[in-house]
């Protein structure tokens, strides 16, 4: 990513998320935490998309499964476009949410050009719920199982590319609920998962650098999904799904920093702030001191 032209991509959508106000992340990323202030002080040059948005009002909610299925189609078509136009131009998306159901449209555009794209997936949980497995119905429960090919069709052939992304080129990192038909589709694919069990045994350090070597050999990019609820609630407040015993603020810049090292990432997405659980602002802030990590800022 070094010196890369990064391109912001703001998705104030927050319907795949029980709880509402997701859709406020990219504004107080950009307005009150001070994102383009700190690209500015790193020297990065970037642009300012439009955003990808839709309008408020919301008939009710009819599906129990997967719930405003219409709406994160729409909205994740039109991402997908997006990431895809960017990456063409050479530009580094990072995409800012909104709930993580918009992963399924950032991933979309990505696949088109990256045939053997690694994720990296921070997050609490792990996202591989069906609308047969899913105990809410919520589709960001669902998003990277939807990108690894299962689940709702229409979503899982987004742009015609089925599946996105492939087992193997998968790192979950940070995991500590998971719901039990997750966790016996991550033991039958063998998904390499770093739980917060695994984190406190072996240390962020060799966790990362476990996953770095993991994707390096097998993949042609690397796109970061950073869920901020990956963090320890007492860090980071301000989201829908909090569960504690999360990453530390240290555990989770070093983690980023290793892999601005690492020279793999192509792409990122930070998603799930929720300013209206928030107090002051503590997580967008939090989440602008991670993007700074991961796109080279240092101590020293
Ligand atoms: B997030 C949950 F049941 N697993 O499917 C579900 F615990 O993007 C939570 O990681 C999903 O924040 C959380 O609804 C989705 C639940
Ligand atoms: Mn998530
Ligand atoms: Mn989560
Ligand atoms: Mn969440």
């Amino acid at each position: 990513m070094n010196n890369r032209n990064v391109a912001i991509v703001k998705v104030p959508f927050g319907q795949g998320a029980a709880i509402p106000g997701a859709e406020l992340g990219p504004a107080h990323l950009i307005h009150a935490a001070g994102l383009p202030e700190k690209l500015k002080e790193l020297g990065i040059a970037y642009q300012m998309t439009d955003e990808i948005s839709r309008p408020g009002a919301l008939p009710p909610i009819k599906a129990r499964n997967a719930k405003r299925l219409a709406e994160v189609l729409d909205v994740c078509g039109r991402l997908a476009d997006r990431v895809s136009e960017l990456v063409r131009q050479g530009a580094f998306p990072l995409v800012l949410g909104g709930d993580h159901s918009i992963s399924v449209g950032t991933v979309a555009g990505l696949a088109r050009h990256y045939e053997r794209l690694g994720v990296i997936w921070f997050d609490a949980h792990s996202d591989l719920n069906t609308e047969d497995t899913s105990p809410s119905g919520n589709l960001h429960g669902m998003a990277l199982g939807i990108s690894l090919g299962r689940g709702v069709p229409q979503l899982t052939g987004l742009k015609g590319i089925i599946p996105k992304l492939a087992p193997e080129h998968v790192a979950i990192v940070g995991a500590r609920s998971l719901d039990p038909g997750e966790k016996a589709y991550i033991r039958s694919l063998g998904i390499v998962c770093y739980t917060m069990h695994d984190i406190d045994r072996l240390g962020i350090v060799r966790v990362m650098e476990n996953v770095i070597s993991h994707l390096a050999k097998s993949t042609d990019g690397v796109h970061v999904s950073f869920d901020i609820d990956s963090i320890d609630p007492r860090e980071a407040p301000g989201t829908g799904t909090p569960v504690r015993g999360g990453l530390s603020y240290r555990e989770a810049n070093l983690a980023l920093e290793l892999l601005y090292q690492s020279e793999l990432v192509t792409s990122a997405e930070f998603v799930e702030v929720n300013p209206r659980l928030d107090s002051n602002d503590q997580t967008a802030k939090l989440a602008v001191e991670l993007i700074g990590s991961l796109l080279g800022e240092q101590i020293l």
